[in-house]
């Protein structure tokens, strides 16, 4: 708790000085640089990953090339900072990144202490527990007395904590920095358990040694609404950032694609669908942006199921079906506020 306090102090004050606070500035700098910042993963498939061309891939990666095809009508203007849980907040107060869409839970004191606005959830999710199936544990309860391992400057390692006390059991920490060198170190037998994200146990699982041999316990112990943010002090960018997930989400709801966008933009007669496009309307400017910068979005990068399937959905080694990550309107949480 202490050293996030100092961490936080001295990060605020680097704010003060790196950091452009006014509204406006962060899209300023970004236009002048010629592409957006973003602050990535060291490396969590279907998050955030380079993948086996070394391209960037993942669902925080769509949504970071979403923005630079929001503010340049080009995807790729987007360059990709790796960070650990424990780098990430003082990258994104210190302005070395524009944006940080990194599995990240928004927290009361991420969003107060450290400084963190919050643009929405991309991906709702809560914290599990995998073992190996031959330990012969079927429940979370069952771990009294078993060493687990976690990796530090996140929420994962206080809400352990939390649980183990709260249900009277011994816990024994096994604590890293890097997300490789915690899975790692349980696939090689350190811990009897391995705790993260849900999402994050079927990424690390996906890269064990033998996937097969690993179980994920039925618990779920904590809720983690994943999501992007950017620093206190910037309205203007903050806008910017929200509207492009929540393009990604409308864009869902009516049905957009990367492939059809060309024939909706050219034939839809809905009201909301052709506001959000550009053909009618001043969404784009009001954002400060192009009049096509939904469009863009959707065409470079798709929807956001698009990405969801692409990157962690059914076919993709993590498996993750939609769950709490389907639209409001089909059962899930997943809902966009509407464009007017
Ligand atoms: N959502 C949690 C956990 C996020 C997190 O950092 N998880 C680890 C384990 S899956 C991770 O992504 N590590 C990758 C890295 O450090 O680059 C948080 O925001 O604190």
């Amino acid at each position: 708790m202490m050293n996030w306090k100092i961490a936080a102090a001295s990060a605020a004050l680097a704010v003060a000085v790196a950091a452009p606070a006014h509204a406006g500035a962060t899209l300023d700098a970004v236009k002048q640089r010629g592409f957006v910042q973003c602050g990535a993963n060291t490396g969590l498939p279907g998050f955030g990953a380079p993948n086996d061309k070394g391209e960037w891939a993942g669902l925080d990666i769509d949504y970071c090339r979403a923005l630079a095809a929001a503010v340049f009508g080009d995807a790729s203007k987007v360059k990709f900072t790796p960070l650990t849980a424990k780098e990430r907040f003082t990258a994104l107060q210190s302005g070395e990144v524009d944006v940080l869409a990194r599995n990240t839970t928004i927290t009361l004191s991420r969003d107060t202490d450290l400084g963190m606005n919050f643009i929405g959830v991309n991906y709702y999710d809560g914290q599990g527990f995998m073992v190996r199936e031959s330990l012969g544990v079927k429940s979370a309860k069952e771990l009294g007395g078993a060493s687990v391992c976690v990796q530090t400057g996140t929420t994962t390692e206080l809400n352990l904590t939390d649980y183990f006390r709260s249900n009277n059991m011994e816990l024994k920490t096994v604590v890293f920095e890097k997300s490789d060198e915690t899975r790692i170190a349980y696939d090689e037998g350190r811990c009897d358990a391995f705790t993260t994200d849900a999402s994050g146990l079927a990424a690390e699982r996906s890269v064990t040694k033998n996937p097969a041999e690993h179980i994920i316990l039925p618990e779920i112990i904590s809720k983690e609404p994943l999501g992007p943010a950017v620093r206190h002090g910037d309205n203007e960018w903050e806008d910017i950032a929200r509207w492009t997930l929540n393009a990604m989400i409308i864009a869902e709801e009516f049905g957009i694609t990367q492939a059809n966008v060309d024939q909706i933009k050219a034939e839809s007669q809905n009201p909301e669908i052709r506001r959000m496009l550009g053909v009618e309307g001043e969404a784009g400017k009001q954002l400060k942006l192009n009049p096509d910068w939904a469009y863009q979005i959707i065409k470079q990068v798709g929807n956001y199921g698009e990405s969801f399937e692409r990157n962690v959905g059914e076919k993709t080694p993590l498996r993750l079906s939609r769950g709490l990550n389907q639209l409001w309107s089909k059962g899930g949480l997943l809902y966009a506020p509407p464009v007017r």
